[in-house]
């Protein structure tokens, strides 16, 4: 059993990072704007220290994404320090899971965090990932570039619904009006992350709010997808990118529900909340986990109605 050691300092983690080299940066699977967005800047970061830094991700790259991978520079080398952003334990990992072992440090915001890493640095008042990247640089003296700046704002916007969440704080706002001084291309990334949806993830949302289940007095909203149905609008698990802001916007909704297939007896489960009732706490029931307003887990069950069952037990309890 290996040792995991918390770290309460940024000094702390700067200080790992300055007496290593040869970074690969592991994301959180379906990965997200906060944990690719920290994931570049934190590479970007390191080369411009002088060390060899790659950022490894699940899957493909989701198009709108593109613009991060661009940013920092590509060369080969063989990794020997990993450092992962955003990711709440270990078996969020995904495809990665082969290097849950070597893991030097995990830095993250989730409260929920599982300790997976030899050292880990977490900051559960922070909205994003994002955030926690910001106070690093300044930690690490970073020059600001325009790279840096657009990583870290996407991830810091993102990861607060464009800064409309319960999450958002005076430092969320501070840190974003910073990286616009820094040159960030603030209305450029929100209105390619929040403005503009590709027409088949339009119909898709269609179906959303169509096919929407409601229970407990309209209390709950829940949306199944399966991978025929996302299969019709031509989206696979990977590359579907979110869906679960939808169930939230509906007036009266406290509790709203996606679930995914990922294969015939297991499902993937985003909760999204209203009015206190607490994301994580439901999550934490089927040992998944994340933020108050926003958390995720696993069923297995024998079928979707089955799974669906098992969620609605447990939440109602929270209603
Ligand atoms: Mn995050």
């Amino acid at each position: 059993m290996k040792t995991m050691t918390k770290l309460e300092h940024l000094e702390q983690v700067a200080e790992l990072l300055n007496t290593h080299d040869n970074f690969a940066i592991l994301t959180h699977r379906f990965p997200d704007g906060d944990t690719l967005g920290s994931a570049y800047a934190l590479c970007g970061m390191l080369q411009q220290k002088g060390k060899k830094a790659k950022v490894l991700f699940n899957g493909q790259l989701l198009p709108e994404y593109h613009f991060l991978d661009n940013s920092v520079e590509h060369s080969d080398f063989q990794a020997e320090t990993f450092v992962s952003v955003d990711v709440a334990e270990e078996k969020l990992l995904g495809e990665l899971a082969q290097y849950k072992d070597n893991i030097l440090v995990a830095i993250d915001h989730h409260e929920t965090h599982r300790p997976f890493a030899e050292y880990y640095y977490v900051e559960p008042d922070s909205a994003s990932a994002g955030e926690i990247i910001f106070a690093l640089a300044k930690v690490m003296n970073i020059d600001f570039t325009k790279a840096i700046s657009n990583a870290i704002y996407t991830a810091v916007s993102t990861d607060t619904g464009c800064f409309r969440y319960s999450s958002v704080t005076v430092k969320t706002h501070l840190i974003a009006a910073e990286l616009i001084q820094y040159g960030c291309e603030n209305y450029k990334i929100d209105k390619a992350m929040f403005d503009t949806v590709p027409k088949n993830k339009k119909q898709l949302e269609a179906y959303i709010l169509t096919n929407m289940e409601y229970y407990h007095n309209d209390e709950i909203a829940l949306i199944y997808l399966s991978q025929k149905t996302l299969a019709t609008f031509g989206f696979t698990n990977e590359t579907v990118g979110s869906t679960s802001y939808i169930t939230r916007t509906i007036m009266g909704v406290k509790v709203g529900i996606t679930v995914r297939e990922l294969d015939q007896t297991t499902f993937k489960i985003s909760v999204r909340t209203n009015d206190g009732v607490s994301a994580s706490k439901i999550c934490n029931q089927f040992h998944g986990g994340g933020h108050d307003a926003a958390a995720g887990c696993t069923i297995h069950a024998s079928d979707i109605s089955t799974a669906k069952q098992q969620l609605l037990t447990v939440v109602e309890t929270y209603l």
